[in-house]
């Protein structure tokens, strides 16, 4: 029943080779290049650069396969490139992808979407990054990190093994600000990114202050929500606001309030979004909405359920999950999945921090604050949205996308099971963005300690090809789902995480 093993060494492709991304040598260990842009043909150690390419339109950036510089670059991706670790053969090899990238970075920190760093648990992002660098003018954000990793500190539950401080070791590093949603265009028809299209695109007008709020006002409750739930306190900080938990009087029931301050939203269509689709939405792996109230002169609180069993990252960072558990949790988000997805709903960001659970082992899917709802007709998005490692290479290129961007994000919240976080963490955002673009597929650091059946899971999940990648139903009916350990085996798990957490 125990699988969990010693640590995995670090993995090979984003962390032990080439950590600062200084050398050239990252490129040795990637075996498989996919180009994602359209054409799906193998991109071979010798760059194969096609100049003619739509973007060079827009973007006058080119690529001199001789000199391996760009030209016509933008000075301020230029300098961020610089800082990037992304490596000469890096650039050679897939310079497509290294502008893809840059495109993606800067369309998220420097105004055009507005910073939108959503909430996000202190657990997890604390520390400030230490890698220097990346706080130019031309990048505004940087947050947030994972916390420093602690030292081993002893004993833990009986036989709840402790994650090994190696594979928690992300401290330090700056990270892409967690979740993201630039452009106001979904289903656009552009699908060539650039600077350029990029700023038409998100030309749409954005709502006031005042417009949002008289759409609030029309589906929120009226009344005073300090009257009904008392004994406030914060559980959670983000850029978009604060959550709470709180009683409600009349039944003593304990919930849990997301307050935003709507004038501090970058982008609110969204948070009337949530709303619409939340009340409508009740399934047993999703955290319940129980409420909303606009309160004072532009907050918004959201009432839902509360669980107290904190975040799936609070586990996967502190505690190794055996397959049992991982089944288990992974059949219940696909759950979730399947009858989002069948009610024409995408959530876009599925990552450990947005599933919750409950003591006794409910694992349920929250924060809709970025989720789409498509219809037969337009049932293709093109709005970046996510949070960059979990994101779809299919998002990250710009493509169109659908449901099945929640399956790869489930993909790699399992990898995440498996090594406590998602894949190149470690690395400069800007290069993990190309890694992304460029590696496909990402590699386990240990596969020969997963069995087989897992390793198809995954394989499914992170299918490249859209159209090949399985759909939430049919990865129901997956194997390795019937190693599912009962939910209650997760209970330990929880407490072993809460009692780590108390020590660091
Ligand atoms: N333990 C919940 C949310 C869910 C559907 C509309 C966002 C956090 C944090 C958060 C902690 C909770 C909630 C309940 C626990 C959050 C949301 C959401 C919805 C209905 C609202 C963020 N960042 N929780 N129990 N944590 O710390 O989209």
């Amino acid at each position: 029943m125990d699988e969990r093993g010693p640590p995995p060494p670090p993995r090979v492709a984003s962390k032990s080779g080439d950590k600062n991304g200084t050398s050239a040598s990252s490129d040795k260990k990637e075996k498989k290049i996919v180009w994602p842009f359209g054409r799906k043909n193998q991109v071979k150690d010798r760059p194969e650069i096609s100049s003619p390419v739509d973007f060079e339109h827009t973007v006058h950036v080119g690529f001199d396969p001789h000199t391996g510089e760009f030209t016509g670059m933008p000075e301020a991706w230029a300098k961020l490139l610089l800082n990037s670790g992304i490596s000469a053969a890096e650039k050679k090899k897939n310079p497509q992808g290294v502008i893809k990238a840059l495109e993606f970075y800067t369309a998220n920190s420097s105004g055009i979407g507005d910073g939108e760093t959503k909430f996000m648990t202190a657990q997890r992002y604390g520390g400030a990054g230490s890698r220097p660098s990346l706080s130019s003018d031309t990048f505004t954000p940087l947050a947030p990190v994972r916390p420093a990793p602690q030292p081993p500190s002893g004993e833990s539950p009986p036989d709840i093994p402790p994650r090994p401080p190696a594979t928690k070791k992300s401290d330090g590093k700056i990270a892409l600000k967690p979740p993201i949603a630039t452009t106001s265009h979904d289903a656009s028809s552009a699908n060539q990114a650039s600077p350029a299209t990029e700023q038409k695109r998100q030309k749409k007008p954005k709502m006031s202050d005042s417009e949002v709020i008289a759409h609030l006002k029309q589906i929120v409750s009226v009344g005073d929500p300090t009257r009904k739930y008392t004994k406030m306190e914060k559980i959670g900080q983000g850029a978009s606001g604060t959550v709470v938990t709180a009683m409600e009087i009349s039944t003593v029931q304990q919930v849990a309030i997301k307050q935003m301050n709507i004038s501090q939203q970058p982008k609110k269509e969204l948070i009337i979004n949530e709303i619409l689709v939340m009340k409508e939405i009740k399934h047993p792996n999703i955290v319940n909405y129980v409420d909303s109230y606009l309160v004072g002169e532009s907050e918004l609180w959201v009432v839902m359920e509360y669980l107290a069993g904190g975040s799936l990252t609070d586990v996967v960072t502190e505690t190794c999950m055996n397959e049992g558990q991982i089944a288990a949790v992974s059949r219940e988000c696909l759950q979730a999945l399947e009858f989002l997805h069948a009610n024409q709903v995408i959530h876009r960001d599925i990552k450990s921090d947005n599933i919750l659970l409950g003591m006794d082992g409910q694992v349920k899917l929250t924060d809709f604050g970025f989720c789409a709802q498509i219809t037969p007709e337009q049932n293709k998005r093109s709005t970046m949205v996510g949070t960059p490692y979990w994101m779809a290479p299919e998002v990250v290129t710009r493509k169109q996308y659908g449901p099945k961007v929640d399956i790869w994000s489930l993909g790699i919240m399992a990898i995440e099971m498996v090594e406590g976080e998602p894949p190149y963490l470690n690395e400069n955002p800007l290069r993990a963005l190309y890694l992304i673009a460029t590696n496909g597929t990402p590699e386990l650091q240990n596969p020969e300690k997963l069995s087989k059946t897992f390793k198809d899971f995954l394989t499914q999940c992170l299918e490249m090809d859209v159209e090949k990648r399985k759909g939430a139903t049919e990865l129901l009916q997956h194997p390795f789902l019937r190693k599912s350990a009962p939910l209650s085996s997760l209970t330990p798990l929880i407490l072993a995480a809460k009692e780590m957490a108390g020590k660091h």
